[in-house]
C-alpha cells in the first residue's frame, strides 16, 4: 500500500479493491498509521496521500518489508531511556528471543566501552541493542563485533554511497570522524553463551555535536548534506547482520575477514594501541581468524592485541 501512495492521491475504494478488504478496514488502518507517526492527508472524492512520516520511529514502518527471520522481528521502542543496553540485559534475562531489538529515540546515559559516554540525542540516530543467542562457544564471541562492523559499513555504503572505514575493533568512521560505535556485552559461562547484547549507536541525522565531540564525530546528514532514512538503515543493518552471522556460525571468520579488510585502512600503517596492559606502537599487520589484531613491533616481534583503542600515527 505504501509503495502505491507516492505523492498521488489514491482512493479508499481502490486500496480496498487492491487489498481485498472493506473500506472500513482501510479507515481503521489509516488511523493506526497516523497514530504510528505517518502524516496522511485525506480529501473527500480524491482519497489519501502519504505526506511523509515524522521523525519518530514506528514499529509498523520498521517491520514493513523487513527481510529477516529473526533480527528485528521483535522490536521494543522507547521514547527515552537511560541506555538501551540496560533494558536489553533485563529482557534477555527474562528470556527475550534471539534477534529482539531494543530501540530508543533518546538515551540519557548512553554508554560506550569502559564507562565512556555515548551522546544519543532525540530522533537523530539509531540507538539500539540487539539480543543475540548465537550457537557458538564463548571463545568465538569477540569476532561478532567485527561481523556487526562489516554489516554497518555495508549498510551505510548501500544507503548513501559513502564508503566508510572500520577502525578496529568497534568504530565506523567517515574520513577521520566517528559515525558509529559498537558495544558488545556477553553473558556466558565457561562453555556456553547465555546471550550477547550488541549495542549500536549510529549518528544518522545529527545536525550538530556538542563542543567536545565536534572534531571527532560526524553524521550521515553532515557527510551527505541530506537527511537519511533511519528506518531503511536499521532494516539494512538487521538484514546484513543476520546474513553475516549465519556465515560466521557455519564457516567461521575467514570469509567475513575478507569483507572486513576491504573497509580497513590501517593495515600496513604505523599505529598506537592503548591496552589495559600498556601502550604499544608498531605496524598493524592485520587480524587473525579469531579477530585478534596483530601488531609488529620495531624489533619484528608480533604482539597479539585482544582489546585496545588504536590510533593511526
Ligand atoms: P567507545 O568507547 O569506542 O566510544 C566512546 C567515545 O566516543 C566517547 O568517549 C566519545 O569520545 C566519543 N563519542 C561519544 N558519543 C559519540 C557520538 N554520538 N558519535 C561519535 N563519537 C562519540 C563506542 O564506544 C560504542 C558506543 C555504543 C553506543 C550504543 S547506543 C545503543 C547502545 N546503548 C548504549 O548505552 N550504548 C550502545
Amino acid at each position: 500500500m505504501f509503495s502505491s501512495m507516492g505523492n498521488e492521491y489514491i482512493s479508499g475504494q481502490q486500496i480496498a479493491q487492491e487489498l481485498g478488504c472493506s473500506r472500513q478496514a482501510i479507515w481503521k488502518a489509516m488511523d493506526e498509521l497516523r497514530q504510528d507517526g505517518f502524516e496522511i492527508e485525506a480529501i473527500r472524492r480524491k482519497g489519501y496521500r502519504l505526506i511523509g512520516n515524522s521523525d519518530q520511529f514506528s514499529k509498523s514502518e520498521l517491520l514493513y518489508q523487513l527481510n529477516t527471520s529473526h533480527i528485528g522481528q521483535v522490536i521494543e521502542l522507547y521514547e527515552s531511556v537511560s541506555s538501551t543496553q540496560i533494558i536489553a540485559h533485563e529482557k534477555a534475562k527474562d528470556g527475550a528471543k534471539h534477534g529482539t531489538v531494543i530501540m530508543a529515540e533518546e538515551q540519557t546515559s548512553g554508554r560506550g566501552r569502559m564507562t565512556r559516554q555515548w551522546s544519543s540525542p532525540k530522533n537523530t540516530g539509531i540507538w539500539m541493542s540487539t539480543i543475540l543467542r548465537p550457537t557458538i562457544h564463548p571463545q568465538e564471541a569477540p569476532p561478532i563485533t567485527l561481523v556487526v562492523a562489516v554489516a554497518i559499513a555495508q549498510s551505510i555504503e548501500e544507503l548513501t554511497g559513502i564508503i566508510p572505514t572500520i577502525k578496529w575493533p568497534n568504530d565506523i568512521l567517515v574520513g577521520s570522524k566517528k559515525i558509529a560505535g559498537i558495544l558488545t556485552e556477553l553473558q556466558s559461562e565457561m562453555d556456553v553463551i547465555h546471550y550477547m547484547i550488541i549495542g549500536t549507536g549510529i549518528n544518522v541525522n545529527t545536525e550538530e555535536f556538542p563542543e567536545e565531540l565536534k572534531s571527532i564525530a560526524s553524521s550521515l546528514l553532515i557527510e551527505t548534506g541530506e537527511k537519511q532514512s533511519r528506518v531503511k538503515l536499521a532494516q539494512l543493518i538487521w538484514e546484513k547482520v543476520e546474513k553475516l552471522l549465519d556465515i560466521y556460525e557455519k564457516h567461521g571468520f575467514a570469509p567475513i575477514k575478507l569483507l572486513w579488510e576491504s573497509y580497513v585502512q590501517s593495515i600496513g600503517q604505523e599505529i598506537q594501541a592503548r591496552t589495559l596492559q600498556g601502550t604499544y606502537q608498531g605496524i598493524m599487520r592485520g587480524i587473525t581468524d579469531k579477530g585478534v589484531l596483530e601488531l609488529e613491533l620495531s624489533n619484528g616481534r608480533i604482539v597479539p592485541i585482544y582489546s585496545a583503542d588504536i590510533e593511526i600515527l
